[in-house]
């Protein structure tokens, strides 16, 4: 898989699938979550009420999939990051789970390139440089003969710099 980064929005991402870092009510939020569905329209929430209705709230971790509604990529996977809470070895586990599990149900439905937010580094203040290696580490480490191509898509500086470094761009 070819991996790539990129400063900006992730709802202007050209992409098979976008990645939200949703909470669990899947309604809606700030940050990443309220721009994806500002810009994605009311489809997206319409299809997270039916989730929601068929197997209630969505688990940190976990990921489902919803139409895109008005944006340019194809599908808006929601998946839950984790609040950062100190304990490190199960935060982590909970991030990378997000990662993983957005990967899977991307190859299920054949996705050829996949964006993703900085998951947890806003509102959830998960420390911005270990969310990092985790991602870049769990995002290496998936083998696929689906996926073609992943990018990270940081909003802010500070994310910037970090992948920079961590993918030596
Ligand atoms: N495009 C790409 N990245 C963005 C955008 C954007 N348009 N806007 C913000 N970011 P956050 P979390 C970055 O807070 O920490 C919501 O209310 C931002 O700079 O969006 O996982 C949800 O509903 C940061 O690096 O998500 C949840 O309740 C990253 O996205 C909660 O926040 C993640 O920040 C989830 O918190």
């Amino acid at each position: 898989m070819k991996i790539e980064l990129i400063k900006g929005d992730i709802t202007k991402i050209k992409a098979d699938a976008i990645v939200n870092a949703a909470n669990s009510s899947l309604l809606g939020g700030g940050g990443v979550d309220g721009a994806i569905h500002r810009a994605g329209g009311k489809q997206i929430l319409d299809e997270c009420m039916e989730i929601r209705n068929r197997q209630g709230k969505c688990k940190t971790g976990e990921a489902v999939v919803t139409t895109a509604g008005n944006l340019p990529a194809n599908y808006v996977i929601h998946t839950v990051g984790t609040v950062w809470n100190n304990n490190e070895e199960k935060s982590s586990e909970l991030l990378a789970n997000c990662y993983k599990n957005s990967l899977k149900l991307a190859e299920s439905l054949n996705v050829k390139t996949i964006a993703f937010p900085n998951i947890s580094t806003g509102v959830y203040r998960f420390p911005k440089e270990l969310a990092g290696e985790i991602a870049v580490r769990e995002v290496e480490n998936f083998q696929s003969e689906i996926i073609e191509k992943v990018v990270f898509v940081c909003f802010d500086d500070e994310n910037e710099m970090i992948y920079k470094r961590l993918l030596n761009l």
